[in-house]
């Protein structure tokens, strides 16, 4: 840390528990005559003077200092179970001096207690004066959190938007299948969830939990990302409980919520930023949050996946429980953070932590019953078992020790100005500062300004610039005998089944959807559904009515179908590979969906089948009787999940562009792309081979399952004029290679 080694204090030698405090620089420092030195400032009694001009420019080049990886067993339940301490409530910090030189603790909590005086005004606009970073802001962030979790996002090296592997490559890439989960807990109102967002786009999804009440997200003030892909949860009764990481309940809730959206992996990482009004009791900070502090590990070991990472605010027990440890030692971090804040990032998190884990739940459950008692929790991890870990306690007390140098400094620095109001920092225009935004986090210095809404006609004609509008319109060509003959090779096709007209949905934002059939130019009209899409987005649809559940218990549900995309939030996908177009759906939806939104109407991506595996849609349909259709049973098709639909017939789209087509070669037993004009022929995809959009949406064939079309055994009347499932599947065997 570089203005550690310049701080100076005058009793100089011998300070800090390894004796690193500089006495040259202390003394240069009690010349007189320097502006804005030399105050005598009440209520540090002259005991202590501070240079606190000699703040160096912060660096883009900060080094992380990490911690050892501790190399000690993971202590099994039986051992953990001995390690907590129970004893006398404890409401004095002076003496914690295990882990902190105790001259050091004491001119902490002095430079703390002057403050106490000052009221609250007075203190923001000397701290203002004081600190060029705490003109930041938010810059088009909601607050300035946002800007501290993007500053350690840069100090990391983006190791948590943009995590990547032993070689230094990307883990998650945003044309990969996969989201960037994460979580934010003690959040609100979600500024480090708007960075992250905005950071990466809908290539992620986060999971919230905060207190409910003034504090609560403000989802609606996330103008620079889509907080339709951020969804709160706050425990125990989802969207309804109160959010209190404290409650074992909550815990236990949102982790089981995290676990069953993600697959049970749990997510790439964590973020925890909690944090109460401590007025009146300043120095007793540590000690009045460290329940908290306690939970939001514990939150960490049980959501963040293995060999992930997480940011949380300081705690001292982690100690065999995180593995790999750090704390940044970083001062851009107390420039913005302002003072008194401290965060602690840990990475890679081990496998086989179940009973730290349950340790803690267990602790935490004990904080809660000695609540309001003089009997309190006051050990979790024995003192002998952190000092024999030499490498750790000394890391832990160097962190401390340079923590409380820089907070005495901000300390009287802010005291100074509050003394002397003509004081002012030297900002010259080569000043990092000024670039700070761009060259430092790599954020551009934007106003922040809320997005301009836009009617749903100029944002699609400003979506689909370079489609010709009259693909909007095209209806699928009708399968008869005459169009399946035209089909002559069945690897260049894939099916849906229908259940509905199919439509165009504009998403601008929230619940602004609109729909258009692709009939007149300009008729959008707003969606009537309970959901939410990120703006900028265009999608081809289906409203279809979904059935769960038969006879008289049925229910029935408006869902979105994708049967093709076109723009993701911004993001025009419209040039690939039909394929790939599906698979970006399918991360598209897992990103939006809110499964704690039962009251929300779903979306889905329809499932798509080759055209060779026509067989396996067949297997899902059934005859079932539907409410309100007379007690006759009628065709139905059960996807995924329980759900079920009455199927209207089966899109069979084309996904290779002319001239070329897919072919079997019996010597290589694989397939591949053959041009018809050239006779070129290759087992790699060729770019020119990929049907964009509109050719899919064009060539697209529709196979009606009206009256007269036998598509299931128990179906009676088949009409000779048309085809029947027995003529598809024959023509696809006959066409088989
Ligand atoms: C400093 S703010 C967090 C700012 C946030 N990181 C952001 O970027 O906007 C601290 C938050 O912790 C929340 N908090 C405090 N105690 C909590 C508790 N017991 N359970 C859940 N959240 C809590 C507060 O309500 C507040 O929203
Ligand atoms: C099949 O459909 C095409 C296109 O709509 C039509 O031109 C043709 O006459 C139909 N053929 C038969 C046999 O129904
Ligand atoms: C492609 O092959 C066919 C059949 O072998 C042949 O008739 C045709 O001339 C070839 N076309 C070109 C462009 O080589
Ligand atoms: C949402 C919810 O149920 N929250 C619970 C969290 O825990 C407290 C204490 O147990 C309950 O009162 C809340 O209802």
């Amino acid at each position: 840390i570089q203005n550690s080694a310049k701080m100076g204090f005058r009793e100089g030698e011998g300070l800090g528990k390894y004796g690193q405090g500089r006495k040259d620089i202390v003394e240069a420092s009690n010349q007189k005559g320097r502006r804005g030195f030399g105050l005598t400032l009440k209520g540090f009694d002259g005991e202590l003077n501070i240079d606190w001009q000699d703040e160096p420019e912060p660096s883009a080049y900060e080094e992380v200092d990490w911690c050892l990886e501790c190399t000690t067993e993971i202590p099994d339940a039986q051992e953990l179970k001995e390690w907590m301490t129970v004893g006398k409530r404890k409401m004095v910090i002076e003496d914690e001096t295990e882990f902190c030189n105790e001259e050091l603790l004491l001119n902490v909590l002095r430079c703390k207690s002057v403050f106490d005086e000052l009221d609250g005004e007075e203190m923001r606009r000397a701290r203002t004066r004081s600190n060029p970073y705490e003109m930041i802001r938010g810059v088009f962030f909601l607050n300035r959190a946002a800007m501290k979790m993007a500053n350690m996002d840069h100090v990391f090296d983006y190791m948590f938007t943009n995590p990547k592997d032993f070689q230094g490559r990307p883990l998650i890439k945003e044309r990969d299948a996969e989201l960037l989960y994460f979580a934010d807990v003690c959040a609100g109102p979600g500024g480090f969830s708007e960075y992250v967002l905005w950071r990466r786009k809908w290539h992620a999804k986060g999971f919230g939990m905060t207190l409910k009440g003034p504090n609560d997200f403000k989802l609606e003030d996330f103008y620079s990302a889509s907080s339709e892909l951020f969804e709160p949860y706050y425990g125990e009764g989802g969207i309804d409980g109160d959010g209190d990481i404290t409650r074992p309940e909550n815990i236990t809730a949102f982790r089981n919520f995290v676990l069953d959206n993600t697959d049970h992996k749990g997510v790439h990482f964590l973020m925890a930023d909690g944090g109460f009004s401590v007025e009146g009791q300043e120095n007793l900070q540590e000690i009045l949050s460290k329940q908290l502090m306690l939970c939001q590990f514990l939150m960490a070991l049980s959501i963040v996946r293995t060999g992930m990472f997480y940011p949380s605010i300081l705690f001292l027990f982690f100690k065999s429980v995180a593995g790999k440890l750090m704390v940044s030692k970083n001062l851009n971090l107390n420039c913005l953070s302002g003072i008194l804040c401290r965060y602690v990032v840990c990475k890679g998190l081990k496998l086989g932590i179940d009973d730290v884990r349950e340790y803690l739940f267990m602790v935490n459950i004990r904080l809660n019953q000695l609540r309001n008692s003089d009997v309190d929790v006051n050990l979790v991890v024995p003192l002998n078992v952190i000092k024999d870990d030499q490498d750790f306690y000394d890391y832990i007390v160097q962190s401390n020790e340079n923590h409380c140098k820089i907070q005495i400094k901000a300390l009287a620095k802010i005291r100074a100005f509050v003394q002397d109001t003509k004081v002012c920092v030297n900002v010259q225009m080569n000043n990092p500062y000024y670039q700070l935004f761009e060259f430092f986090f790599q954020i551009p210095d934007q106003a922040r300004v809320a997005p301009s809404s836009s009617d749903p006609k100029s944002k699609f004609f400003e979506l689909i610039q370079g489609t010709d509008i009259d693909t909007f319109s095209y209806k699928p060509t009708p399968l008869n005998s005459s169009t399946l003959e035209k089909i002559r090779q069945v690897f260049d096709y894939r099916c849906m089944v229908s259940g509905s007209e199919q439509k165009f949905l504009l998403g601008l934002g929230k619940s602004q959807i609109y729909t258009w059939d692709g009939r007149q130019s300009d008729r959008w009209t707003k969606l009537d559904l309970k959901t939410e899409l990120p703006r900028d987005t265009l999608l081809s649809v289906e409203i279809v009515h979904e059935l769960k559940g038969e006879g008289k218990a049925q229910r029935k549900i408006s869902a979105i179908h994708i049967l093709d995309v076109l723009v993701l939030n911004g993001n025009d996908v419209r040039n690939q590979h039909f394929n790939q177009r599906i698979q970006l759906a399918e991360k598209f939806v897992k990103a939006v969906s809110k499964p704690s939104r039962p009251d929300m109407n779903p979306i889905r991506v329809k499932e798509v089948y080759r055209l060779e595996e026509m067989e396996k849609i067949f297997v899902r349909l059934e005859m079932k009787v539907i409410k309100g259709s007379g007690g006759i049973p009628r065709l139905s098709y059960t996807g995924r999940d329980d759900r079920h639909f009455v199927p209207t017939g089966l899109y069979i789209v084309r996904t290779v562009n002319d001239p070329w087509t897919m072919a079997y070669s019996k010597n290589f037993k694989r397939k591949f792309f053959f041009n018809k004009m050239t006779n070129e022929s290759t087992f790699d995809l060729p770019s020119e081979s990929i049907a964009p959009f509109h050719v899919c949406h064009y060539s697209r064939l529709f196979w009606e399952w009206g009256d007269g079309v036998k598509v299931h055994d128990s179906q009676k009347r088949q009409d000779p004029e048309k085809l029947s499932k027995e003529n598809v599947l024959s023509f696809i065997q006959a066409h088989y290679p």
